[in-house]
This record gives structure tokens, sequence and C-alpha cells, in this order.
């Protein structure tokens, strides 16, 4: 099997980083500096967390002896660099998440011309070239270092006192219709992200026409709904909820609330009896997590994350919040917990006398699904290249199952294998397989829980993977690989019969847009499961669109163009994602 390698700065940093300078041998796995002179950064490799609406003071920085001088201004422009760029693999505080730390006791070992090779070629196991590729001119590189060999900055906290100061209660909930006051089929509708306008498109899943431009948080990235449909919740990476009423008479936004500096997980609260109740956000930075009120977003709890580590047991400073499901057996939220791999049963029945169970799984959880149950969650351990599986209902640790390299599901696929019975799919960054597990202990206990078959697909870079209960095909999207034909098509299987393997969809050349890069990225589908869009995703300044495909002939349905439609990217179907389907 031909296996292409991408791998992702989060991931392979921990490997590769700021090892060596300084120090009189090299260790065996670590380049020499020929090497890292051959060194080409995939795409891939840059699909790390960047903290790039971190706030600072401006510091003045500490002189040190024999440590080259900043500037203010210079430490500024540093800062921010480094939090657009570095902070998701080194951490906010410089002291390693999946890199290694980068505090000044190493970084003053390792001295100025090691570390400014090291910004400036990479590493063959996944740092940037920052300098070669021309990402960072000669000058940053060089600002970037002295940085380096600095103190870091002390980001600040945020905690409930600024939580409340930006709490927005636009329309009180007396203010608010007592019944649906639209014609539209909301269950059919599809909040999609602009990433880089701040704002969702509401769009029509049948006349596809866009019902709504609604401003949210600064490069918005997921979009949850309650637990009944009528309230759409949307967090940006400036840790802003906005909290969307779909029965208004053109829907609107009635609250607001910051929950951190950095963030990227909502959801609400699913369990029976507890609809609608209660909201949660997961922030990066400060690294916590905020129990809101589900009608209003008044801020409620606020928990941190940090905390110690599954494996060493070693404290670790900022454990970010990865992805949040809503449990349906328990009144639960399923906190993720990447750098110290804690999955943590947050039960909100009594939240003065908050109960969470803590499960050990496995570090770096990045984003996860149910079985087609709703009972276990499954998810990536993408650095670990492994699957976590949590039985919801025992409120425990099922399996830790090995897969391809990065695993990247978004919330997976749900299917009927001929053989195995129910399993779950994810597709990877890293290489260009596709893992099936099997989900069904009752009905196929020798497959549940193991990685039952893998699969290849087109290639690696792959992010999102999507079939629908009503539906043959299992779509895998491409965005990240760096063949422009790969990143531009997807690929598709039947699952009745996956040894024939794939046919080749080429989204971005239906699309009609011959500019840009036209990445291809997250198939949804409509409620009905016999549609599925996928965004063609450009730049800012570049035409991007939504393409719909038949599901049944694989042919292009429509093309969805407007001059609004800015850097489109997920897409939510109301009913599939408040009831879980996928
Ligand atoms: Fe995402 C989900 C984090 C980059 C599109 N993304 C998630 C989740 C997390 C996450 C933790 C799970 C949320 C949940 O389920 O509660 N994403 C990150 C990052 O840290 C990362 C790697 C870099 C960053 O700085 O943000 C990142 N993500 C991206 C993108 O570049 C994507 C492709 C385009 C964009 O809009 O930013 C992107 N992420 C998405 C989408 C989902 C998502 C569409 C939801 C998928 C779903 O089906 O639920």
């Amino acid at each position: 099997m031909k296996i292409r390698v991408f791998s992702l700065a989060m991931m392979s940093l921990a490997v590769a980083v700021f090892a060596f300078a300084g120090q009189p041998a090299l260790a065996e796995d670590e380049p020499s500096k020929k090497e890292l002179k051959k060194h080409k950064t995939t795409p891939g490799a840059q699909y790390s967390p960047s903290m790039d609406v971190m706030e600072f003071e401006e510091e003045e920085p500490a002189a040190k002896p024999k440590v080259p001088d900043i500037s203010k201004k210079e430490f500024a422009a540093a800062q921010k660099i480094y939090f657009e760029r570095c902070a998701g693999c080194h951490g906010v505080l410089r002291k390693g998440a999946t890199g290694k730390a980068l505090t000044t006791d190493i970084t003053r070992e390792q001295g100025y011309d090691y570390l400014n090779a090291f910004i400036t070629y990479g590493s063959p196991g996944g740092m940037p070239n920052w300098g070669e590729s021309g990402q960072l001119s000669e000058k940053e590189v060089d600002v970037m270092t002295r940085f380096l060999l600095h103190e870091p900055p002390q980001p600040p906290e945020f905690g409930m006192e600024q939580i409340k100061a930006s709490w927005n209660l636009i329309v009180p909930v007396d203010k608010r219709p007592t019944k649906k006051m639209n014609k539209l089929d909301l269950e059919n509708l599809f909040s999609v992200t602009l990433r880089d306008t701040g704002e969702v498109a509401l769009i029509d899943g049948k006349s596809k026409e866009i019902i709504e431009i609604i401003e949210t948080g600064y490069a918005v990235h997921i979009s949850r709904i309650s637990a009944s449909g009528r309230y759409l919740f949307v967090i940006g990476r400036d840790a802003k909820v906005d909290l969307i009423d779909l029965w208004a008479k053109k829907p609107n936004r009635v609250a607001e609330l910051k929950i951190g500096m950095e963030a990227r997980s909502v959801e609400t609260s699913k369990m029976k009896g507890w609809e609608d109740k209660y909201a949660i956000a997961g922030a990066y930075w400060p690294p916590q997590f905020v129990i809101m009120d589900g009608g209003t977003l008044e801020p409620l709890k606020v928990v941190s994350t940090r905390g110690m580590t599954v494996d060493t047991q070693e404290y670790h400073p900022e454990p970010r919040v990865a992805a949040i499901v809503s449990s349906h057996y328990h009144p639960e939220f399923i906190v993720n917990v990447k750098e110290t791999g804690k999955i943590m049963m947050v039960d909100y029945s009594d939240l003065k006398n908050l109960k969470i169970t803590s499960i050990d799984a496995e570090r770096f959880l990045h984003d996860g699904g149910f079985d087609s149950t709703g009972r276990y969650l499954l998810v990536a351990a993408n650095a670990r290249n492994t699957i976590a599986v949590v039985d919801t209902k025992d409120d425990e640790l099922e399996a830790l199952i090995k897969v391809g390299i990065t695993p990247h599901p978004g919330r997976g696929a749900n299917f009927v294998h001929p053989k195995y019975g129910p399993v779950w799919a994810t597709s990877h960054l890293g290489d260009e397989t596709i893992a099936l597990i099997g989900t069904d202990p009752e009905g196929h206990p020798d497959y549940a829980w193991k990685m039952v078959e893998s699969i290849e697909g087109q290639g690696g870079g792959s992010l999102f993977i999507k079939t629908h209960p009503k539906s043959k095909n299992l779509w895998v999207d491409t965005p990240l690989n760096p063949e422009a034909e790969l990143s531009s098509s997807v690929a598709v299987f039947n699952t009745d019969k996956l040894e024939d393997g794939y046919e080749v969809i080429p989204i971005g050349e239906l699309s009609g847009i011959s500019e840009g890069v036209r990445r291809v990225v997250q198939g949804e589908y409509n409620k009905a499961g016999d549609e599925v869009w996928f965004s063609v995703w450009n730049g800012k300044d570049q035409e991007s669109a939504i393409v719909v495909i038949d599901d049944k002939t694989r042919k292009l349905k429509k093309v969805i163009k407007d001059k609004r439609l800015v850097t489109p990217t997920g897409k939510f179907n109301v009913f599939n994602t408040q009831n879980d389907v996928y």
C-alpha cells in the first residue's frame, strides 16, 4: 500500500522541536542540519491550532545577560506571530503541548544560531520551514529567535468576572415569540460557517437560498442546535458564543457571551427532561469550560481543566478543551480535554455540587462523535493515532483502538457493514486510509471495538467523512492534500461494496470556479438524506461556493454561489445536528 504521510504540526512537533542546538550530540532520531535544509513543509504540517485572537497588555521584555535584546515593538510583533503560528503546538505558556517546551531554560541552552536555523528550515518531523518557505521573512525569523530567548509573556486569565461582563442579553426570554413566527422549514435549514468574515449563513435546504447572514464571533468555528431545534449556538475562535433564535420572524441573535479568549466547541443539554436548559462551551485559553443558561447564555459555572496528564501524570498548565458532546443517557456534558487526555463526564443536574467523572483516555483528544445508537462516543486522540471509546451509559472507557496516522473524523460516519455489522469510520490527515471500527458489542461481539478493516482512500489530508442512515454512500474529503486534484475532489464508496474502491467526484471543477485552491471540505447531508453538500473553500478575496450533489446518482444538483458566501467551511443541517445523525 502506498502511504503518503502528511505530518500534522500538532502531532509531529513532539518528536521534532528545538531539541538539540547547544547540545553536544544529536540523539538518534534528531535530524542533522543538512537534512533540515532539505525539508519541505506540507500543508498538513500546518494544520495546527492557532491562537490568533489572544490579546495582551504590551509588556516590557526583561533584559537578560547574554540574551540579545528585543525592543518593545519587536516583542509585541513576535508575540502576535507566536500566538498565530506557534502556540497551537508549543503552548501559550511555551511549556509544550504536542510540540516541545520552549521555556528559556531550554532555549538559552540551545542558543541563537540553533533556534534561528530551526525556525528557518523546520524539521522532517513536522516543524514548518517558516523562513525557507517565505512565510516569515529573515527579519521576522530573527525577531522570533530573540523572542524565544526572553521570558514568555503571561497571558491574562478570563474568570467569571470578565465572562459576566461580556454577557449581552439582546432579547430577553419574555420578549421572544412563544411560537414559530416564520415559514421556514427549520429542520432542513443549514447553518454555514463563513470562516473569514465572522458570520454564519442560514441557507434553506430546499430552495438553496440564503435566508439570512448573521454576524457572529471572529472566525466562527462550529454551530450546534438545541435539543428542541429552536436555538442555534455558534462559537467563534474568539470564544464568543452567539445564541440565535430560529423561531423569530427573521432568525436573529438573542444573546452573546465570551467564555474565554480562544475556543472551538459549544454544545447544549440533550438529556430527556433537560432539553434546551443548559449550554456549555470549552476554551483553548484559558483552559476552562463554562456552563450557561440555555435560553439566555447567562454564565453559571466556570471550571478549569488544568491538571495531570493521563500517561505520565505530570501537571499540564494549559489543557485545551476540544470536542464536547451531550449525553443521551445522563444529564451530562462530555468534555474532551486535549493535552491531559481526560474525558470529563460533567453532571449538570446539580451545578452547586458539581460531579465530574474523569475518564483516563489518551492524550491529544480532538474530535469525534457517537456510534449509531448514541450510547458510545468515539473520539480521536489524533497525535497518538488512537480512537478512544467511551460508554456514556456506564460512564467508563470501553477501548483505546490504534488506527492510521492522525485520525480526523469530524463526528465520523456510521453504517452497517455486510460482514462486521454496525461500524463507525474515520479518515486520516496523515495517511490515505479509512479505519472501520465495529460498534455492536451485542450483535457482533467479535468485532466490537476493533479496527475491523482499513480501506484505501484517494489520499491523506482528509478532515471529514460522512454518510447518512438512508444512504449507501460514504464520502471522504481530502482538503489538506498537497495535490490540487485531490484537495479539490472527494472520494465516494458504496458501503455495501467497499471492495470495489471509490469513485472520484471533482467537486471543485463542478463548482465552475477556476481560481484558487478550491479546497473541498466537509460533506453534510440534508434532512432527507438524499443530498450531500460540500464547501468549495477558497481564499477570502476569491470566489467560493457550496456544491450540492444528488446522493443517489452522485451527479451535480446545484451550485450555490453568492458574493456573500465568503470562505464557507462547516455546514450544519438543523435536523441532523440536533439529532446526532451522521
Ligand atoms: Fe476545526 C470541529 C479544532 C482547524 C473546520 N475543530 C472542531 C472541533 C475542534 C476543532 C476541537 C470539535 C468541536 C466539537 O465537536 O465540539 N479546528 C480545530 C483546531 O484546533 C484547528 C486544527 C486549528 C485552529 O486553529 O482552529 C482547526 N477546523 C479547522 C479548519 O481549518 C477548518 C477546516 C475550517 C474552519 O472553519 O476553521 C475547521 N472544525 C471544522 C469543522 C468542525 C470542526 C467544520 C465541525 C465538524 C462537524 O461535523 O462537527
